[in-house]
């Protein structure tokens, strides 16, 4: 092919769709980039020339291994493990850890994809990467949590360090698995370092890291709604997952005035008419971080809410703001037109990619203002990444700071968003923005390394 050739967007994602058949979510976060990267490019050829978005749709590098383990009935258990190493054109692979059962590859693939682009966009030298195993936690004893961390870190140590590749917690891995993963690199390599990001505050964590990705999504959320000149105050909110994010985006939206109506997990949801405040969500917090338990047992302790069962998801329930805070694929088409049509006026992802394709059409068609992930959620990494410079600086900056600076790198984000994103009537596509500026500064970082 001659090199002024362009290849145009049904062959560019014929082939993606070729070479990794059956990553369905690999796919679509590819696809969903793609679009809005080939208008972009349509008018620069060095892009084209140069393949660079083919080349970041393929990782650096996949790293796949068993992990064994032996449970409490001292029986042999065999779990699948992966660093998906995406790219480090920026800086060194960063992004989480998840430990579910629903882990596979193209899990992986798709969450260092779009990982590449959000650490880009907060600005921080950071590539991206993520791992994880089909483990599943839930009901586990702390020594079975701990003798898995330990072997799943026995093989992934040598695939990362702190100037290599830096993990983090995801779903499933919280500050305890942090603990016994940091604890057990430390043993096998004798050094004390920065390998690991969402440590506690006792062994180089950094304040603000535990709020920083759910706060951050409702800092985005205020930053959208501040552009059309309107606030969270008085509103009311869905928000689904009840984990690290949900949490944390529930804190945020009620210390802003706001009124959080929901809360899930894989079995279901809770609808509290009366509002999910400050002294339910340290509740949900300790039943989900000491008890282990699940959020159905909301209703027994108050007697106001309703729980629906079957898995079933919070977006039925009538609501100005939405936040989908548990994992991927969790709004679909239907959920969205239920929210619209219940007058939803905009929504802030705190989880990856959790509303389909299918779904973000829905939103966009009806100009509803919609923040998707890779721009919304990137407080959590942000805050990663300045849990790294304060480790690599041997200091701790104070809680204050980093809320301030976490507050300034959310403006950041909206502001290269609406830079990229804005159409001539005003309504601003942030999907669109986000793509193009995480694009960008990779793109451009990738031509000067030359063919690799
Ligand atoms: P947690 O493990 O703390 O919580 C996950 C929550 O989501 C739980 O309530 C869990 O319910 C629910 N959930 C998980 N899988 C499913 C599923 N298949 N169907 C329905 N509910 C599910 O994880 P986090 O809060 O850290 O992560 C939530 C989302 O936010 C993920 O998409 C993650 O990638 C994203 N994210 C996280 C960041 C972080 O800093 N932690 C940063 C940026 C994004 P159950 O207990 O039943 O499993
Ligand atoms: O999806 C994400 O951005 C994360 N799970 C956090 C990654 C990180 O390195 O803090």
């Amino acid at each position: 092919m001659a090199a002024t050739d362009h290849v145009d967007f049904e062959t560019f994602m014929n082939g993606v769709k070729r070479r990794n058949s059956g990553q369905t979510e690999f796919i679509q976060a590819v696809q969903e980039v793609a679009q809005d990267i080939f208008d972009f490019i349509e008018d620069k050829e060095e892009y084209h020339e140069a393949q660079i978005l083919r080349r970041i749709a393929e990782p650096d590098r996949i790293v796949s291994f068993r992990v064994c383990w032996e449970d409490d009935n001292h029986c042999v258990r065999v779990q699948r493990g992966w660093r998906v190493q995406n790219s480090n054109a920026i800086g060194p692979y960063k992004g989480g850890l998840r430990f579910h059962p629903s882990v596979n590859e193209s899990v992986l693939k798709f969450l260092a994809f779009e990982q590449t682009f959000k650490n880009s966009l907060t600005g921080l030298p950071m590539g991206g990467g993520k791992g994880g195993a089909n483990f599943n936690p839930k009901g586990k004893s702390d020594s079975e949590v701990m003798r898995f961390c330990q072997s799943f870190m026995t093989e992934l140590y040598r695939h990362i360090g702190p100037e290599t590749d830096i993990p983090a917690g995801d779903i499933g891995v919280g500050g305890r698995e942090i603990g016994y993963m940091f604890g057990q690199y430390k043993r096998i390599t004798n050094r004390w370092e920065g390998v690991l990001t969402g440590k506690a505050l006792e062994y180089g964590g950094s304040a603000m890291r535990p709020e920083a990705t759910g706060y951050g999504a409702v800092y985005f959320l205020r930053n959208m709604l501040r552009h059309k000149d309107e606030d969270i105050e008085g509103r009311s909110a869905v928000i689904s997952g009840s984990g690290n994010v949900a949490t944390h985006a529930a804190e945020k939206i009620v210390q802003l005035g706001g009124k959080v109506l929901t809360l899930s997990d894989s079995d279901g949801f809770i609808y509290d008419p009366d509002g999910i405040d400050q002294d339910k969500i340290d509740w949900v917090k300790r039943l989900k971080n000491e008890r282990r338990g699940r959020i159905s047992e909301y209703c027994d302790e108050y007697s106001g809410a309703e729980y629906h069962g079957d898995g079933a998801r919070p977006w039925s329930v009538e609501a100005e703001l939405a936040l989908p805070c548990a994992t991927q694929n969790e709004l679909h088409q239907e959920d969205a037109k239920a929210l619209v049509k219940n007058g939803v006026v905009a929504v802030s992802e705190g989880a990856n990619m959790p509303t389909t394709l299918e779904g973000v059409k829905v939103f966009h068609d009806a100009r509803i203002t919609y923040g998707p992930g890779k721009a919304a959620n990137a407080g959590g990494v942000a805050v990663s990444g300045l849990e790294m410079s304060q480790n690599s600086e041997r200091i701790s900056w104070n809680h204050g700071r980093l809320a301030d600076m976490l507050t300034e790198l959310m403006e950041g984000i909206h502001e290269k968003c609406v830079q990229y994103g804005e159409a001539e009537n005003g309504y601003v596509d942030y999907v669109r923005g986000a793509n193009i500026a995480g694009f960008k500064k990779v793109a451009d970082a990738m031509l000067a390394f030359g063919v690799m």
